[in-house]
């Protein structure tokens, strides 16, 4: 039987976070109380990462550590030979911009028509609200640095799903096991999801545990699933960069760090007319169990 994570639910494992509770003992107590494991470990994971997000944005810059002087190998695509075009195996997909510092990739055709809707179609019935809790009242809130609403797939949930993880593995020449489950996010007028980094953060105790899955995350691929009639675009304000949400394109990022100084900082921005529908792809160091 599916289990759902309900408000209650995420109330819960941040009031035990905020008590000091360890996130394993969270785990296993979950797990004791009749909570499937992996989806137990996605509540734990994902409720946390929306807490200290929230947190983090309210903290000082003051207090960024230094950026470590190694830099972790990142996925990427070979544009050594500048192709307009680049062969991901079951399609070619088209190059449209690149930088390098932050490494952005703004990819044309990587999913077709069809894809896009089959994806959205699939996701539509399963769409929950982004909810943070107030820890102060216990009462549910809309998170304000995130309108939109969202579903994960498996990976390999769908044969579009796998499709789509095949080519971009080939296309990122980076394996198909290190990447998280496709994200589904969906925007209506007004929704946006401020600025943010998509690495975890070093310093935030609940970090170790999100990390025993795969290590850091490394790269995102944004894939645009439909088209809103204005707003939308996804931006990067440290280098003045927006891309326009496009149905079948997408934008690539990697950081080799999880420090700012990747430049890496990207938003949502509001949709102002029509609607937006996203999927997105973290790629993690190691094998995303
Ligand atoms: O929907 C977007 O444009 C967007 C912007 C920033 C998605 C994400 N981040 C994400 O899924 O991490
Ligand atoms: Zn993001």
């Amino acid at each position: 039987m599916t289990q759902s994570v309900t408000p209650e639910l995420r109330r819960w494992i941040i009031e035990q976070a905020s008590a000091g509770f360890e996130p394993e003992a969270v785990l296993t107590s979950m797990v004791a109380s009749g909570w499937q494991e992996a989806v137990a470990l996605e509540a734990l994971e994902s409720t946390l990462r929306e807490h200290l997000r929230s947190q983090a944005a309210q903290r000082p810059a003051a207090t960024i550590a230094a950026a470590p002087a190694e830099g972790v190998p990142v996925p990427d695509l070979d544009l050594s030979q500048s192709p307009r075009q680049i062969d991901a195996g079951d399609r070619v997909v088209d190059v449209i911009v690149s930088l390098n510092h932050p490494r952005v990739v703004v990819l044309g055709n990587l999913l077709s028509a069809e894809e896009c809707d089959a994806l959205i179609a699939a996701a539509r019935p399963h769409m929950a609200r982004s909810l943070t809790v107030e820890t102060k009242t216990g009462g549910e809130e809309l998170n304000p640095d995130r309108t939109s609403s969202g579903m994960f797939f498996t990976r390999g949930q769908t044969p579009e799903v796998a499709a789509v993880e095949a080519r971009i593995a080939r296309l990122l020449n980076w394996p198909l096991e290190n990447g998280e489950g496709v994200q589904v996010l969906n925007y209506k007028p007004g929704a946006e999801y401020k600025p943010h980094y998509d690495y975890f953060d070093t310093n935030e105790p609940g970090t170790p545990t999100i990390l025993r899955r795969g290590g850091q995350r490394v790269a995102t691929l944004v894939m645009y699933l439909n088209e809103p009639t204005r707003g939308g675009g996804t931006t990067f304000p440290d280098v003045g960069f927006e891309v326009a949400p496009v149905r079948g394109n997408a934008v690539f990022f990697s950081y080799d760090r999880a420090h700012p100084s990747t430049r890496t900082l990207h938003g949502g921005a509001p949709v102002i007319e029509g609607e937006k529908w996203v999927a997105t792809k973290w790629l993690r160091e190691r094998e995303f169990v």
